[in-house]
């Protein structure tokens, strides 16, 4: 099963691609497909379209908007769940003990990771930043 990832501009600008890579890789999920990319408004918005209507909308795609990220296809069992497990929850201060957003995120704006919240959501989000050609046989 593959889940998309990025790594949100917070985790790029305090240095943490690595470190929190490491937590994915040994956890079982490899890497299938890679990039950096610094998304514009355009591109951040329809990425979260689904959270036009929410009051956070704007700060999102500011903080999404504000360097660049590091997109991903993890690819293992259970990576959608997976992924959402080792992530913690949405807002830091809620996040279990040894999750990457426990660990490496600030605050729920700034929250260090993005993965996808369902497998049907991981491929349309997998096709929004990959062509089938960028993506590689992991397992
Ligand atoms: P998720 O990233 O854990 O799946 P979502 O509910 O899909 O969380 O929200 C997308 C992103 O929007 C979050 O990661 C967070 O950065 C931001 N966000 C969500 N809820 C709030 C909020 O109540 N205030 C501010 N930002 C929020
Ligand atoms: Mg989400």
């Amino acid at each position: 099963m593959q889940t998309l990832s990025i790594l949100k501009p917070d985790s790029v600008a305090k240095s943490n691609i690595g470190a929190i890579i490491s937590r994915f890789e040994s956890n079982g999920l490899s890497i299938a497909a890679m990039k950096m990319l610094h998304m514009d408004e355009a591109q951040a918005g329809e990425f979260y379209a689904i959270h036009r209507e929410r009051s956070f909308f704007n700060d999102l795609i500011h903080f999404m908007t504000s360097g660049p990220v590091v997109v991903m296809v993890l690819e293992g069992d259970n990576a959608v769940e997976k992924n959402r497990a080792l992530m913690g929850a949405t807002d830091p201060k809620k996040a279990e003990v040894g999750t990457i957003r426990a660990d490496f995120a600030d605050n729920i704006d700034a929250n260090a990771v993005h993965g996808s919240d369902s497998e049907e959501n991981a491929k349309i989000e997998i096709n929004f930043f990959f062509s089938k050609n960028e993506i590689v046989n992991a397992a």
